[in-house]
């Protein structure tokens, strides 16, 4: 596995490059353009610029998280010929940053969602925190002015996007799930061609968490969802990002399953660990096995057991020892979730030598 570290940019992030760098065996940083909204080309400048600074500390680009798909592509109106189209251009411009895997998601509206960003755990640290009945009884603009008021610009929560929102929403109405297919179908028969020749894997996130919200169609949320967006291209370029964190909130899915059977397609790994409850609530923890719900000592076996080349990443963490910080993106628990997968990874390792001697 190849490890990496999500950065916002500088100026976006109150982790540096410098700190990353003293986190053992991180190679690489996942990056994005934050400040352009969906549907803007991403210039050859701009990229450059990133490249730049990341060079400067010894860091590949590798991975793009993420390229945002404009909401007329997901709604699938006539004007997503033009955003496909920038949406090419900015491909072929973070391959000259020497782009590999480009992350991004299909989420109607909201990209992730939680009630409450500083929850607080047992031992007194703080983390993202989803309430069930809250988010059923929920306006969403009261979710909106919760989950931006951190100060940052959260991912997928950017402005441009949520001053949409009731337009957004009276949209949705006509799209189901079997439209949002096609939209998503339409939308990779465009770009993965693309993506091909510039060696690029487009790797899908799921649904966080992995059902609707809202009343709105999502459809990346399981093993048989996942078996059959790989059915709709056999490209090289066509394939996945697997977020344990994401998935795990649902207990049906079987993450070390899902890893042992789609690991070919599985360009780009989020590992991280959450508690569910019975009433549906769940809140991120340490990356841990015995802290949460989610097996990570197995997935990480699964993807030993696969050989896997592909990045890695360990997704949110705890807020720790009062760090002030992006929510779910400080220094501290993020660097100790990577060596725990490191540790994970480097027993199976030993056991194969053993093994093989
Ligand atoms: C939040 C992230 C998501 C993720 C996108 C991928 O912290 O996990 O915003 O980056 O869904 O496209």
């Amino acid at each position: 596995m190849q490890m990496t570290f999500r950065w916002y940019g500088e100026g976006n992030d109150s982790v540096t490059l410098e700190q990353i760098k003293q986190i053992p065996g991180v190679e690489g940083v996942v990056w994005a353009l934050h400040n352009r909204p969906a549907g803007e080309v991403w210039t050859e400048e701009e990229v450059m610029e990133v490249k730049k600074q990341a060079d400067a500390n010894g860091f590949h680009l590798d991975v793009v998280e993420s390229i945002n798909v404009h909401e007329d592509i997901k709604l699938g109106r006539s004007s997503r010929d033009e955003y496909i189209e920038n949406y090419k251009i900015s491909l072929r411009n973070v391959a000259k940053a020497g782009a590999k895997v480009v992350c991004f998601n299909f989420m109607p509206v909201f990209d992730w969602t939680r009630t409450d960003l500083y929850k607080e755990l047992e031992d007194g640290s703080t983390a993202l925190f989803y309430e069930k009945s809250k988010v059923d009884n929920m306006d969403p603009n009261e979710l909106i002015s919760q989950t931006t008021s951190s100060g940052y610009t959260m991912p997928g929560w950017e402005p441009e996007r949520l001053k949409m929102i009731t337009e957004s929403f009276k949209a949705y109405e006509s799209v189901d799930e079997e439209q949002l297919w096609n939209n998503l179908e339409y939308f990779l028969h465009e770009i993965l061609p693309i993506a091909e020749e510039e060696d690029i894997k487009m790797a899908i996130h799921p649904d966080d968490p992995p059902w609707s919200v809202f009343n709105l169609p999502r459809i990346i949320n399981s093993e048989s969802a996942i078996e059959r967006y790989l059915a709709i291209s056999d490209s090289p370029s066509h394939c996945l990002t697997l977020c344990s964190g994401s998935l795990g909130a649902n207990p049906d899915n079987d993450i070390p399953q899902m890893i042992r059977r789609f690991a070919d397609r599985i360009a780009f790994a989020h590992i991280r660990n959450v508690r569910i409850y019975d009433n549906g609530n769940f809140i991120e923890t340490s990356h841990r096995t015995q802290d949460g719900s989610v097996p990570i000592d197995d997935i990480v076996k699964a993807y030993h057991e696969a050989g896997f080349k592909g990045y890695v990443r360990p997704d949110h963490g705890r807020h720790l020892w009062k760090e002030d910080c992006r929510p779910g993106y400080g220094l501290y628990d993020r660097a100790l979730g990577i060596m725990y997968l490191w540790g994970l990874w480097d027993a199976y390792e030993l056991e194969n030598r053993k093994g093989a001697e």
